[in-house]
This record gives structure tokens, sequence and C-alpha cells, in this order.
């Protein structure tokens, strides 16, 4: 019991000095249950995140376009593989985390659950959801687990150029015609709660803040991070000359206002019961089904290899 506090206080002193956890030091048994849950649920976001913009890969209005957006799904992919490499260090199996997800049992981001009904939605995603994913994902570049925030600043690089191609998008339709600024304010209008919504509840409901902060996992709330992510939408959108729904200058505060947030219907989309949901995860078991082979194959080779190089040599 002795033993476990001193290890306890040693490990609060190392996050304290800023000196990172490795997958091979002692830690306690929640800050290693927080990590998986956060890192996967991270994961499952971005591997679900393709989906949306998946679908408008074969109707995307040019070639560049195309090109474009299909690097940008590939690069989702790329950082669910390093999400999910992240969790398994902290001793948990890729097939456990996928299980969790397609049986329903794990989250993902709420934000994936609403359609892409436009070509608008790809510059909307683009500027919006990977805008708000980069303000909240800064502060995980620093966070207290080493394998974690390595992969961050990865991630980071990469949606900072999401983020600026989605704003291109929005930019070139801006100065497109009637038609086409329309499309873009009225998707803008149809995202922009649902991208308040992915910083997640309000400070007084947040339930893992205290420990994560605690652990520096978490460096900044979800209140301020959601504010500052609006005062900076608010200016951005300027230079498209649309607007951004329910934002007003406080001068009291010296931030923008945005209204209400509809928590209620975040909860419902957070259980399943948003727009998409079903679709989302029925996608997803289906490619995870359809990929099978590739799985099976892939181990088949590595085991011959590994024969190949235990064998006596003849
Ligand atoms: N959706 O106590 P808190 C992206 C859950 S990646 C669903 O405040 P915490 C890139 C939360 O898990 C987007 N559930 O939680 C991309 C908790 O439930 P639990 C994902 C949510 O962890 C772009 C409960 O509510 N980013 O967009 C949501 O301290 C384009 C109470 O909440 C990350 O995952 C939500 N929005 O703070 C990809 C970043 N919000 O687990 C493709 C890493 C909260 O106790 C295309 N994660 N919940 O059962 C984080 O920074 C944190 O986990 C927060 C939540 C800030 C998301």
């Amino acid at each position: 019991m002795s033993q476990n506090i001193d290890f306890q206080t040693r490990f609060q002193a190392k996050i304290d000095a800023e000196i990172k956890i490795e997958p091979k030091d002692w830690m306690p048994e929640a800050y290693r249950k927080t990590l998986i849950r956060q890192i996967s649920q991270h994961a499952h976001s971005e591997i679900v995140g393709m989906l949306p913009e998946g679908n408008w890969i074969t109707r995307a209005p040019s070639l560049r376009r195309k090109v474009a957006l299909l690097a940008k799904v590939q690069d989702e992919a790329g950082h669910g593989l390093y999400l999910y490499s992240a969790a398994e260090t902290l001793g948990v199996s890729r097939e456990q985390l996928l299980d969790d997800l397609h049986s329903g049992k794990a989250k993902y981001s709420s934000i994936f659950n609403y359609p892409t009904l436009t070509w608008a939605d790809i510059g909307t995603i683009g500027w919006l959801v990977d805008g708000a994913a980069i303000m909240n994902q800064v502060m995980l570049c620093r966070a207290s687990y080493g394998p974690y925030a390595r992969a961050m600043v990865r991630i980071c690089k990469e949606e900072s150029f999401h983020h600026r191609q989605g704003f291109e998008i929005l930019l070139t339709l801006s100065k497109g015609s009637e038609a086409q600024r329309k499309m873009a304010q009225e998707s803008i209008n149809r995202w922009w709660k649902p991208a308040l919504m992915m910083f997640g509840p309000p400070d007084s409901e947040s339930t893992n803040s205290e420990m994560s902060t605690k652990w520096k996992i978490k460096r900044e709330s979800n209140d301020e991070l959601r504010q500052r992510f609006v005062d900076v939408a608010a200016e951005q959108v300027t230079f498209l000359n649309m607007t951004l729904p329910d934002v007003v200058w406080n001068e009291e505060r010296g931030h923008f206002d945005f209204g209400e947030l509809d928590w209620e219907h975040f909860w419902s989309v957070v259980k399943g019961n948003g727009p998409c949901n079903k679709q989302r995860l029925a996608a997803r078991v289906k490619a995870h089904e359809e990929g099978a082979w590739v799985r099976e194959a892939a181990l088949a080779y590595a085991e011959k290899r590994k024969n190949r190089t235990e064998a006596p040599p003849q």
C-alpha cells in the first residue's frame, strides 16, 4: 500500500515536471484507462470521419478537388493508425478496440453522424470540423503520455493542411454564382452548432476534465477551447462575406456570443440516435468484414517470413 503511494507521488511529480510518461513506466490504472478511452475514441473518430467526406470523392467537381479530397481522406486513415498504435502501447489490442466500435459500445465524435448533402459541405468540414479538431488538439501535442503526444504533432500538421483546403473551397464558392454562395452559407449554417459540440459538454457537465487536467492529458477546458474557436471563426467568416448563425460580438465580455447549444440533441447523437449513426456503423462493419482477407493475407505473409528466419540453415 505504502509502496503504491510512493509510486503515485513519483508519477504525479513527473507529470508536474513535464516529464513524459512512456509505455513501460509505472502509471495508475485510472490514467491508463482514461488514455485508452480518449485515444481510442479519437482513433475511431478519424476512421468514421472518413465516411462523410468519402461520399464525395466520386462527385468532386474537378480532378484537382478529387485528388485533394482523396489525399485528405487517406490522411484521416493514417491518423487512425497512429492513434490505434498509441492505444496499443497501453496494453489493449486493436481487435478489442475495433470490436467495441463495431458493437456500438465505444464512442466516437458526434460530428460524424451528420450527412454531407452538398459539395459545400466538403469545404465546411475542412474549415469548421478540422478547424475545431486543431483547436482542441494543439494542446494534446503536449499531453503527458509520450506516444499520444508524438502522434498528435504529426496529426496537427496534417489537419492544418486540411483546414486550408476546406477554407479554399468555401472561398472559391463565395466568389462564385449566387447559387454557389447560397450553397456555402446554407452548409455553414447546418454545420456550425454541431462543430461547436465537438469540444464536448459544458465544463459543468464534463466528467473527465478534472483528472485529465491534473494528469496533463488536457490543458484547457471544453468551454475555453469552444470560445476560442468561436472567436477565430467569427473573424475568418468575414473573408467569405458570410455569417455564422447566432454569433454576435459582446463588448462587455470581449468575446463573441454564440447562442444556446442543444445539449439534449448532443447526448442523443452520442448515444447512437443522430441522423447517420446507424449508417456510419453499418459502413464500418461492412468495410471491416470485406477487409478480412487482407488481414489474413498480411498475417500469413508475416508468419511465413518469421518461419523462414527461424528455420535452421540448410
Ligand atoms: N462526441 O468528460 P468529457 C477530427 C463524451 S477528430 C462524442 O468532457 P473528455 C479529425 C466523452 O467521451 C475529432 N462524445 O470528456 C477529423 C465522455 O464520455 P466517456 C475527435 C463526446 O474526454 C476531421 C463524455 O462525453 N477528437 O475531427 C464528445 O474530457 C475531419 C463527457 O465528456 C478527439 O477525439 C463528442 N463531441 O473531453 C477526422 C480529440 N464530447 O468517454 C475526419 C481527443 C465529449 O466518459 C474528418 N479527445 N464526449 O464515456 C478529446 O480531446 C476529449 O476526449 C474531448 C472530450 C474534448 C472530445
